[in-house]
Parts: C-alpha cells; structure tokens; sequence
C-alpha cells in the first residue's frame, strides 16, 4: 500500500464537469513515486494517409473521460482503491518528423517502464505504437500484440515512407519487439489495396482475425485465443478505434464500415480479464470529425477506462494471492 495514492478529484464533491481536463480528472504529476499506472498523450499525426487530426486526440479524450466514475460496476472493483494513477501530460513529439518523434516517445516512455509504471497512452495515429514497443521491449522482450483495428497495418512502405501509422506492425516485427506468433490482429475489415495485403500480416507470423471471424468467435473465446497465444508473454493491447463501426466512432483517420458497436468494444475488452498487460495505445481519434456529442472520444476514454479496469483487478488477484503465502 503506498502512503500517497494518486486518484481522481471526488466526483461527489467537485462535480464532473469541473477541474482541469487531466484524465478523469487525476493529479497531473511526473513524480513517479508509489504511482502504478500513467496516462500519457501522444499528439501525434504526421503521417495519418487520409483525414489528419489525431493530433488533437488526447485532449478529446480527456475531455470526455471526466465522465468516468472511480467503481467499475463490471468488474466489481474500486480501481483506485488498487492503482495509484496519475496523468503524466503529453510527449513533446517533432511535428513533420515521424523518425524523431519515435525516438521521444522511446525516450520518455523508458524511466516510466524501467519503474514498472503501466503507460496508459492516448493517441496520436497509429505510427506511435512503434515507440511505446521499443520502450517496453527494452524491459520485457519481445511483446504479444493484441491489435484491435480494422487495418493490419503491416505495410512495407506507403509513398516511400517506411515510418507510417500503415507500416508499424511490419517495423515492430523486423524489429524483433513483437512476438507475432503470440500475437492478434482482431476486427479487420474494409477494401484493400490489394489480395496480398492480409497474406502479408499472416506471413509475418501475426493471427489475423477478420472482422466476421471476430463476431463468430465472441468475446468469451476470444479472450480465451489472447490467453492462449500469449501465454507467458507480457501483453502490449493496441487499441485503433476505427475497430469500432463510424456509427459509434466516427471521428478517426480511416473508417470502415461493417465494424461493432460501443457495447460490443466494451464486452471484448472485458473477456481479457488475466491477461498480462504491460502497455496500452488508444489510437487514431481525430475529433474535429466527431459529432456534437463527441461520441468517438467518449468511447475512446471508455476503452482506456477498461483497460485501467482490467489492470485493477489484475492487481487485486494479485494481492490477494500474495495475503494467502
Ligand atoms: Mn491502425
């Protein structure tokens, strides 16, 4: 039990719709003492291959995530009687330079990981990942994946670029900082630029799992997939919210249609209960496209909400197993 933990301003007290937009309203701090999980924005979107914005995704994240109460009812569980969690603001990337901008994410994600912080990161477009992989890799090896996305995004360059929130699971791959045979891609769907393109995932090593496979399977057994394939391995969840259909997230990059409901996000995240996740990438909200109810970046604070949530009861069983010893 640590003497200060970190959690968000009572919302009995001080209602929701006051304070500073940190998420859900938590202490914005960089020291690092006693604190379990950080949030940390990444506004980062130079290299986005349709609608640009993500950059302002963060903060549209937070905005909405002042809606969250401390108790997940799901779960049964008081996250921040377990996690002592804290903002930790953003990553001061290079606009226009996708190489250097990896290299910061890296750089400041590193001291959090090397202290066994959880980082809890609101994209940014999808490029980003590639950073928060290099840093986690460092300390845990390589990763299993569990991409959430419509997109393989496992392309070898895009117009010349090797850097490109479409190539990142190919780079993570050469890279050696994902174990691709531990690792899913889950909810891909749309057209293509061609019949290699998901061959090309799955020769890299990667499971992927269309989008009609993934509604066949259902959230049950496909927690039990994750929890197979990744085995020992810590777990990275990668989180693109065009996973979602644009009826529910409308306000991204590149949506596609045919992809499932805020209840169904909610209920495949809930079947990753045991899962060892080490690091956390909501991605791709580009709010200037969301409607006057902000509905994407709602959603978007609700994944990044279950994932806290799954990381409290984590934590809780652990604890628990440790008072039995
Ligand atoms: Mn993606």
């Amino acid at each position: 039990v640590t003497a200060s933990r970190n959690r968000p301003a009572d919302p009995l007290v001080y209602p929701r719709f006051e304070g500073i937009r940190s998420f859900m309203r938590l202490p914005h701090a960089r020291d690092l003492e006693g604190v379990d999980v950080a949030v940390v924005g990444v506004p980062f979107d130079t290299t986005t291959t349709f609608r640009p914005g993500a950059r302002f995704g963060p903060e549209a994240i937070r905005a909405m995530s002042a809606l969250l109460r401390p108790y997940h009812g799901g779960h049964g569980v008081d996250v921040f009687e377990h996690l002592s969690v804290v903002d930790w603001g953003d990553v001061a990337i290079v606009p226009g330079n996708t190489e250097r901008s990896l290299a910061r994410i890296e750089e400041e994600l590193g001291p959090l990981v090397a202290g066994g912080v959880l980082p809890l990161v609101l994209g940014g477009d999808h490029a980003i990942t590639l950073g928060e992989l290099r840093a986690l890799a460092q300390r845990h090896g390589p990763l299993a994946v569990v991409q959430f996305d419509s997109h393989s995004d496992t392309g070898d360059t895009f117009f010349g670029e090797r850097y490109s929130h479409g190539t990142t699971f190919r780079r993570a791959a050469e890279e050696g900082i994902v174990a691709t045979e531990s690792s899913l891609q889950a909810g891909i769907r749309g057209s293509l630029y061609g019949a290699a393109q998901l061959p090309e995932a799955e020769g890299l090593g990667f499971r992927v799992v269309t989008a009609e496979e993934l509604r066949e399977l259902g959230p049950a057994r496909f927690g039990d997939a994750v929890r197979t394939l990744a085995g020992e391995r810590p777990v990275f969840v990668s989180f693109d919210i065009d996973f979602a259909d644009p009826a529910f997230a409308p306000a991204t990059g590149t949506p596609e249609v045919g992809g499932f409901s805020s209840a169904e996000v909610v209920a495949y995240l809930r079947g990753l209960t045991g899962v060892e996740i080490v690091g956390f990438d909501c991605v791709e909200v580009a709010p200037a496209y969301d409607g006057p109810g902000q509905a994407t970046a709602l959603l978007a604070a609700n994944v990044t909400w279950e994932v806290l949530a799954l990381a409290a009861v984590r934590r809780a069983e652990q604890a628990e197993g440790s008072e039995g010893t």
